[in-house]
């Protein structure tokens, strides 16, 4: 099923000119109301002119989510705030956000590229959607909320947490579609089999999963379990949120919604793109977007693509399912956490040096974090109950900058590992299976 078919099946070259056009006048647009992009095209010798067609946007420069902090919150808005009707933010590399901003416009692209997502995952009109992404800045919640309305679903906007209730939602209001991180599916079912649930209680038939990394073994235990199809759907705010592109029944691949994001796919030691189905960096340039538009945006995640007819019958390019990032941003419980962030918290708080662990692991399917540090010599010979008194505040200042707990662990002074080259801060002992 097609939510909107004449995009999704176009014939290639088709939509490779629409993209081009798209992408002169995104070009022309972005250079013309933003002058951080008038800046790096002088900078890269270039004028919109150059850019005619997508093999031209190798003459430009990558931006990245610095280039969003270096103009936080608003630097990069093509547009006057009056015309921003909506905020969403995710993690940046140090302690602000990432900020994006919405015209009415881009809201209804985003809604057009989710729908796309679940219609093709059987959504229709008389399917009930339970959304359990998080609502709130986060992108997830309110993303697939808006699609779920656009195809005239009724949406149950459960949010996260409280997975009891969750699943008395699930039995009780005939949920038949499931949106949440795969993890918290897993869990979910992990619940009902505990607690003697029996799958044939609850109505599901599909499933669209997304916001972090996860294998075709996920998806097959995803599937036993709770008795579903499940879909993989990925986005990033900056880009406009869940929807970029988007699983289907004929591949293990995501099609990309060409006619909106134009991909491309990077070597991350030269820069330069690879061929078709060969892996590197994903990187985006909006091609509609009025409120933030990007140019070639490297996301770090990496992925292939291909351009082969999919079994499903769309065109749209298809790009593989994300095996990993090429930086060192971690996905705990949905929620995007760089190690300088951490740092920042511990350092702020004082009394522990700059030595830190940050232990990651997946227990009964959810993700849980664990921070080594080591205390200073003074806080060292405190009484135990400073240190109780330490603890609480950094486990604290770790919840409300990163949305997630962590338990905080102290370690003699000089006790972690030292390196002399790149300091490894992180262990991830998460399994993908
Ligand atoms: O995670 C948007 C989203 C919400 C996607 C709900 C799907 C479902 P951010 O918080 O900005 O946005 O995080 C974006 O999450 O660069 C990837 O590293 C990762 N990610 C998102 N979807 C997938 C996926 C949302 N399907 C970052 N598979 C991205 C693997 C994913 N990684």
């Amino acid at each position: 099923m097609y939510w909107n078919e004449e995009i999704e099946t176009m014939d290639a070259e088709r939509l490779r000119a629409l993209q081009d056009e798209r992408l002169r006048e995104q070009v022309r647009y972005t250079y013309d109301r933003v002058p951080f992009y008038k800046k790096m095209f002088d900078e890269a010798g270039a004028q919109p002119g150059d850019i005619r067609t997508a093999k031209d946007l190798e003459k430009l420069p990558f931006t990245s989510k610095t280039d969003l902090r270096d103009n936080y919150p608003y630097g990069l808005l093509a547009v006057p705030m009056e015309e921003i009707v909506r905020i969403h933010a995710s993690s940046g590399t140090t302690g602000k956000a990432t900020v994006v901003g919405y015209t009415a416009g881009d809201l209804a692209l985003w809604d057009e590229c989710v729908a796309r997502a679940l219609t093709c995952a059987g959504g229709t009109r008389k399917d009930i959607i339970q959304v359990c992404y998080g609502y709130g800045l986060f992108t997830g919640g309110l993303g697939l909320h808006g699609g779920a309305e656009r195809i005239g679903a009724t949406v149950i906007p459960a949010s996260t947490g409280n997975t009891a209730r969750q699943i008395t939602m699930l039995q009780d209001y005939g949920s038949t579609m499931l949106c949440c991180t795969p993890s918290y599916a897993l869990y979910i079912g992990d619940t009902m089999e505990k607690n003697n649930i029996p799958v044939s209680s609850i109505h599901l038939k599909a499933g669209l999963f997304g916001a972090e990394p996860w294998t075709v073994r996920m998806k097959e235990e995803i599937e036993k379990r709770l008795g579903i199809r499940a879909y993989d759907i990925y986005g990033l705010s900056e880009i406009s949120g869940p929807g970029v592109s988007f699983g289907c029944d004929g591949s293990d691949g995501l099609h990309v919604n060409d006619d909106h994001f134009l991909i491309e796919i990077v070597d991350p030691a030269t820069g330069k793109n690879v061929p078709d189905g060969e892996k590197g960096e994903v990187v985006f340039t909006t091609l509609t977007k009025r409120g933030l538009p990007l140019l070639r945006y490297n996301t770090h995640d990496i992925s292939s693509i291909t351009h082969e007819r999919c079994a499903c019958g769309r065109t749209l390019t298809r790009m593989a399912r994300i095996t990993g990032r090429s930086d060192d941003m971690l996905i705990i419980r949905g929620v995007n956490v760089f190690p300088s962030q951490i740092e920042s918290v511990l350092l702020s708080v004082g009394q522990v040096e700059p030595y830190y662990m940050i232990h990651v692991d997946r227990v009964n399917n959810l993700d849980v974090m664990e921070i080594k540090v080591e205390l200073s010599a003074d806080a060292f010979s405190d009484s135990m109950r400073g240190i109780e008194e330490l603890e609480a505040k950094i486990r604290a200042s770790i919840e409300s900058t990163l949305g997630i707990a962590a338990k905080v662990t102290f370690v003699e002074p000089s006790s972690l590992p030292r390196s002399e080259g790149k300091a490894k801060r992180v262990i991830d002992n998460r399994t993908l299976r």
